[in-house]
């Protein structure tokens, strides 16, 4: 196992966790799923990441919080046989490399295999994760085929917030799609709070984001993406989740870095998906 000196792995539950605590900050990656569940800055030591008391930590389940990888496709398959959001955030993943570097604790993680039924595409799916004074996420897809490829993705980010009536996004504009009205499309509202069950496909390459929680910011820069998705199910839909506590709605937010409307990556080329969480 490729460690260093700020890397160590533990189990939990039915997951193996590859645990990073450098001066910068402190993480934690489950190698299911090559889903990082927790950010701690050292600065502030406050926790970026939302995880639902109720996650299932099976390895067979994709994990209620934290940073899903969703991929090849987000959202339903457009045959819709088969499972939302893709298919490499409930499979096994590996560490490819770590290296302890002057801005943190780098590390490479791939999934088993990133062919998979409702793909076609001949792809290197790699994830690299610096933990340091911010946290920085590039999902990386090249294409090893002869032919361009096309395809969705998302770091399906939740964040915790102190409390969801005391939260406001900025950075914001233009037009969403709102999956809660058929998809209809609507003003960005400002300010942009949250009353009600909320599922927005941003249409805004906004490059910068705050979730402003009361007096406390958390800065969401992307690039690479075609969309942003704030998420949040609210109550009904949280009573309705096995494994969200009924008012967990209160505490999370999901601003979400995406490609939703087709990204096309010609033979040999990489495409990058990035999210910086501050
Ligand atoms: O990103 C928002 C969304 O697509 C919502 O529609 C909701 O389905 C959420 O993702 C969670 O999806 P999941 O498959 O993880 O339950």
């Amino acid at each position: 196992m490729l460690l260093t000196d700020s890397t160590s792995i533990i189990t939990r539950e039915n997951i193996q966790i590859l645990v990073i605590d450098n001066k910068l900050a402190s993480a934690e990656i489950s190698l299911f799923g090559g889903h990082i569940l927790s950010f701690i800055p050292k600065h502030d030591n406050r926790q970026r990441l939302w995880v639902s008391q109720n996650a299932v930590l099976n390895g067979k389940k994709a994990i209620r919080g934290g940073i899903p990888i969703c991929w090849p496709w987000f959202g339903d398959h457009k045959d819709n046989q088969f499972s939302a959001h893709g298919y490499v955030r409930d499979q096994q993943w590996q560490i490819i490399s770590s290296a302890e570097t002057p801005l943190g604790t780098q590390v490479v993680l791939q999934p088993t295999s990133s062919s998979g039924a409702g793909f076609d595409g001949d792809t290197q799916l790699s994830l690299s994760i610096m933990v340091g004074k911010d946290l920085n996420i590039k999902l990386s897809t090249k294409n090893v085929g002869e032919t361009s490829l096309r395809y969705n993705c998302a770091l399906h980010t939740y964040f915790a917030i102190h409390d969801i009536h005391n939260c406001e996004l900025t950075g914001l504009e233009g037009n969403y799609l709102d999956k809660t009205q058929n998809f209809d499309s609507f003003e960005t509202p400002v300010p942009y709070k949250i009353g009600q069950e909320t599922d927005r496909v941003h249409l805004h390459k906004a490059p910068n984001i705050l979730i402003k929680d009361k007096d406390i910011n958390t800065q969401v820069q992307s690039s690479g993406h075609d969309s942003i998705i704030v998420w949040n199910p609210w109550q009904d839909k949280s009573i309705s989740m096995g494994d969200m506590a009924d008012d967990s709605y209160l505490t999370m937010i999901c601003v979400e870095t995406a490609i939703t409307q087709g990204q096309n990556v010609a033979a040999g080329e990489t495409h990058v998906l990035e999210q910086v969480i501050s």
